[in-house]
């Protein structure tokens, strides 16, 4: 009886172990399981969001391409359009002009690497306007330009802690700039508002309509200058009035002013939210003062001053600047337009918990891709 005791105990002592066992062995595997099928769903989930998202931006090229522009402004949503329930999920689109920034790439020319002047001017006048020294444009052009001659070359940056490498080449995105000697997230992105800027100017000089007009969005640097390389180098520099805030619109030229500027955009709101024509503008007599060429400042605006002559117009506050040779920025005709031809296009889509986003630079009239990102 002993032994038959013993040997059933044992019996059971082992399918209690046995049991034990396999429902550790069970447990463990069923954990596992439940992991692996929660990241495959959240994989999942990423993967249907990246398509919603991929989705959106094609809706959103599609529209560009498809609805003439003036409807796009007009309508005021198709720009940034309701979110769209889609197959579980929710698609959202945004695009925006960029070419109503200055493009920095712009302040190289990129076929023989020398400075726009032109372009480096309007920096000037920006710069100023948010008091923001005048040599960090000049950092600027030295991380642009090929070359290894200036003041913040490969040797300054070899010298920082830690170095780093210099790009010598086109900007990419604009974040590529807080590489730059002189800026940083603050100066890029945070606002350059003057503190007493609202004391001094709301009361007395601001009508309310105006106080819509410049929004605290525009004292961003981001706000006003973009970053992308173009698909040809046209050398194109114009502005699209039809997207430039206040600060861009005011250094377009040394003989804008607020008036002009405002009435741009007062002017777009009376047209329902787009300028089709610029030539609109020349019957306002904000834009028929005379520069010290003698044209009108419409005339430069628009490089109707085709064959221009005489001297550079001087920079505001400067004197020392060497004169330029005289056709040297009337050549390059007009600084405007009113047609937008570079847009930044969001798409966004969320499955579950997972959000997806793709943001790509795109060329209208090229239809080129200039810049596509995924995060
Ligand atoms: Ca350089």
């Amino acid at each position: 009886m002993k032994v038959h005791f013993r040997k059933g105990s044992m019996i059971i002592m082992l399918i209690v172990a046995i049991g034990s066992s396999s429902f550790v062995t069970a447990n463990k595997y069923f954990e596992e399981k439940v992991m692996e099928y929660r990241v495959a769903k959240s994989q999942a989930d990423g993967f249907r969001a990246f398509l919603l998202a991929r989705a959106g931006m094609q809706g959103a090229l599609g529209a560009l391409k498809k609805i003439p522009e003036e409807f796009l402004y007009q309508s005021g949503i198709a720009f940034n359009p309701p979110p769209v329930p889609m197959a579980g999920g929710t698609i959202y689109y945004r695009m925006n002009p960029e070419d109503g920034k200055i493009n920095v790439n712009n302040l190289v020319k990129a076929y023989d690497q020398s400075v726009n002047l032109r372009v480096q001017e309007m920096m000037f006048r920006l710069y100023e306007q948010f008091g923001i020294p005048r040599e960090k444009i000049t950092y600027l052009i030295d991380w642009i330009d090929e070359n290894d001659e200036g003041v913040a070359e490969k040797t300054f940056y070899q010298m920082e802690k830690p170095p780093r490498k210099i790009k010598n080449g086109p900007l990419y995105t604009l974040s590529e700039l807080t590489a730059v000697r002189g800026y940083d997230r603050k100066l890029i992105y945070e606002s350059l508002k003057p503190v007493d800027y609202d004391k001094n100017y709301s009361k007395d000089f601001l009508s309310e309509e105006e106080k819509v007009l410049i929004t605290d969005s525009d004292f961003i640097l981001a706000s006003n200058i973009t970053a992308f390389v173009p698909y040809k180098d046209t050398g194109d520099d114009r502005i699209n009035i039809n997207a430039a805030p206040y600060h861009v619109l005011m250094s377009l030229s040394d003989f804008m002013t607020r008036q002009a500027a405002m009435r741009i955009l007062k002017y777009k709101i009376e047209k329902g939210g787009y300028i089709k024509e610029y030539k609109d503008l020349e019957k306002f007599p904000e834009f028929q003062v005379k520069t010290t060429d003698g044209f009108t400042l419409y005339a430069e605006l628009t490089g109707e001053q085709s064959g221009g002559s005489g001297t550079t117009p001087p920079l505001q506050g400067s004197t020392s600047r060497p004169a330029n040779s005289p056709n040297e920025i009337s050549l390059y005709g007009a600084r405007i337009k009113s047609k937008g031809e570079i847009y930044r296009i969001v798409g966004v889509g969320t499955m579950g918990k997972a959000v997806r986003r793709v943001t790509c630079i795109y060329d209208l009239p090229n239809d080129q891709i200039l810049l596509y990102s995924e995060d």
